[in-house]
């Protein structure tokens, strides 16, 4: 159905059946700058995907586990300096440095423009550029937007195709002129006359490495990593960083946030959406097997949303993602059985280890390493509990990618075109200390001032901050924000201004899993018991909830929660107090160190609610 190395096969689908002149013409541009040995059409079919695998199989990027195990999987390992998105190497390169805002790394669009072209003049040589049609959203949704990549790594193909809608459907929408945001990618390494990748991940080295995002004319350039975020260009450089500018002039937002629905035991559901930055457990709170009995949880995604006004004015969410890309350390039988199960098949592996038996294994899967493995540096490895100084046979940051559609507890409305109308929106982040287990917002403007100063531990998702220290990430938007966060803000604030009533808009909350006490433990036992968190905010949904006002918003009363075993009474003191001394810190630390970056562009309702804040827990009896 395809070209493959050249070569037509039956039916192949060439640059010649594309219908879209100006779709043509952009793709003949970029094959004279790049000069790829052939030019291939994403088509979607199953064929073309396994043609794809059975290719990089035979060149060594990746092996087929064994299909007793893991049936139609495969894993590849990245090279070590392309493990994660590189925010460093992140750019908005707006026309003016003030939109790109003071979160962003800026670059003049002109000049980055012309740094790339440099770079990815001939960088194709001896590798295929592949024509990748993709729908973010149910394919031909009012909600969905098409984009186009072009990029020379047939990786990113076949995790395009489980992370999107990709190929024929799509041109079909995308008819003659329709319109799609146009999505450069190369990994940066062209190939010498017979060279091959020899098994090797290719890539460019860091300082060569661009993920640049040019918000007026909506294009994404990237260049020189393969991984991920980097390289899959529907996920954050499209669905959240070009989609907030989107969704800024069209008057909707483009969120970092999973969408679960919760069932009562009357069979009654809310839809929520949550916002956490990376490595917080989102995939595992979307897919979170309730320990209350009655109560359901029901996944429509785990890490994007994008939420519109329908005519009622209540929010509509739909998830623009197809797939899940998984962090897979952590990820067990007992923290997320629904992922393990979504990944079980007809999934992409990166940078796990392999085990001798040609299954896949990583840190915390729930069991001990069986026997030797090779790890994901493609060394011998065997488990060493003893030593604690042992280099894990997983990156901390590997990954699955599976269709959402595996998962076990998908809700069966997952692609409805219309979307989930949305009740309540959850903020959240690894804070050790002071942020209580939940706390539900006065009104809107008070659940954005919560969304923006959201803070979180460090973990490993990210190259360049380091671990353990906590950074302020605003709707846990911080790397995916494609404009000045503090308009992105004052976005925010207008939504809900334009809603007909302030009953329609979601209600807002600020949840913590990650509390510790003096010896480090965690408080909270998380996981299936955060259920416990959702019931209360499905009663204050409904208006039924236990509820006492304090100066930080709306919290449970110390009986509204139902408690999971082992967590005692002065537990639940602690997890609902109302930490005065350290929400004053939290307050001179946004004061000072947060809030300033903004400048003029800080909304006034944002500095207001923080002189509230600060005044009414000065005034604070307890
Ligand atoms: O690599 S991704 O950007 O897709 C995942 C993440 O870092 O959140
Ligand atoms: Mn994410």
């Amino acid at each position: 159905m395809f070209r493959v190395n050249g070569k037509d096969k039956e039916n192949s689908m060439t640059l010649n059946d594309l219908k879209h002149p100006k779709l043509v013409q952009w793709v003949n541009e970029f094959a004279a700058l790049t000069t790829p040995d052939n030019i291939v059409v994403a088509d979607g079919s199953k064929e073309q995907y396994d043609e794809l695998i059975d290719l990089q199989v035979k060149e060594g990027l990746c092996v087929r586990l064994n299909p007793e195990k893991k049936p139609n999987c495969v894993l590849f390992d990245s090279d070590p300096s392309d493990v994660a998105r590189v925010e460093k190497r992140t750019f908005i390169a707006s026309e003016k440095q003030e939109d790109a805002g003071p979160t962003n790394n800026w670059i003049d669009p002109k000049e980055l423009k012309a740094t790339l072209t440099d770079l990815y003049r001939g960088c194709m040589k001896g590798r295929t550029l592949y024509v990748i049609p993709f729908s973010m959203g149910p394919v031909g949704s009012p909600m969905s937007k098409i984009g186009v990549e072009l990029t020379d790594s047939a990786y990113v193909v076949c995790n395009m195709m489980i992370m999107t809608r990709v190929g024929v459907k799509v041109l079909d929408v995308l008819g003659t002129d329709g319109y799609f945001v146009p999505c450069l990618h190369s990994v940066g390494k062209p190939l010498a006359e017979g060279e091959t990748d020899g098994g090797k991940w290719p890539c460019a080295p860091m300082e060569h490495k661009y993920i640049s995002q040019f918000p007026e004319t909506r294009e994404i350039w990237s260049y020189g990593s393969g991984y991920g975020g980097n390289a899959l260009l529907g996920k954050k450089c499209f669905a959240l960083r070009i989609a907030s500018v989107l969704a800024r002039d069209e008057g909707w937002l483009a969120e970092h946030m999973l969408i679960l629905k919760v069932t009562n035991p009357e069979g009654r559901s809310k839809y929520v959406t949550g916002a956490f930055p990376s490595a917080c457990g989102k995939t595992n709170l979307a897919m979170l097997i309730p320990t209350i009995p009655g109560w359901e949880v029901h996944t429509i995604g785990d890490d994007i949303a994008w939420m519109k006004p329908g005519k009622d004015g209540r929010l509509y969410a739909i998830n623009p993602e197809a797939g899940f890309f998984g962090v897979a350390p952590g990820t067990s039988s007992k923290s997320n059985h629904n992922a393990l199960m979504a990944a079980s098949k007809n999934t992409i592996f990166t940078n796990v280890a392999l085990t001798e038996d040609k299954d896949v294994w990583w840190e915390g899967i729930g069991y001990d390493a069986p026997g030797k493995l090779i790890d994901w540096n493609g060394n011998e490895w065997v488990q060493d509990k003893g030593n604690k100084e042992q280099k894990p046979a997983a990156h901390p940051n590997s990954r699955f990618t599976a269709p959402a559609s595996q998962c076990p507890c998908i809700a069966p409305e997952w692609e409805d075109p219309a979307g989930v109308p949305i009740s309540a929106i959850l903020f959240g982040g690894r804070r050790p200390s002071t942020i209580p287990l939940v706390h539900m917002s006065r009104n809107w403007n008070h659940g954005v001032f919560l969304g923006s100063i959201v803070g979180s531990e460090v973990t490993a998702a990210t190259l360049d901050v380091k671990a353990g220290t906590i950074r302020r990430d605003p709707f846990a938007m911080l790397p995916f924000c494609g404009y000045n966060m503090g308009d992105y803000f004052q976005h925010w604030i207008d939504v809900g201004k334009a809603a007909p009533s302030q009953d329609v808009l979601p209600k807002i909350f600020y949840v913590n899993w990650f509390r510790k006490d003096a010896e480090g433990h965690f408080i909270w036992p998380g996981y299936g018991d955060n259920s416990r968190v959702l019931k209360w905010i499905f009663e204050c949904c409904d208006g039924t909830a236990k509820t006492v006002d304090t100066p930080i918003g709306i919290m449970p009363t110390i009986d509204a929660i139902d408690r999971p075993e082992g967590v005692s009474d002065a537990d639940m003191a602690e997890l609902l107090k109302v930490d005065v001394a350290g929400w004053l810190r939290e307050v001179e630390d946004i004061r000072t160190n947060h809030y300033p970056k903004f400048g003029k562009h800080l909304p006034k309702e944002l500095a207001d609610m923080l002189d509230t804040l600060e005044a009414s827990l000065k005034a604070y009896k307890g």
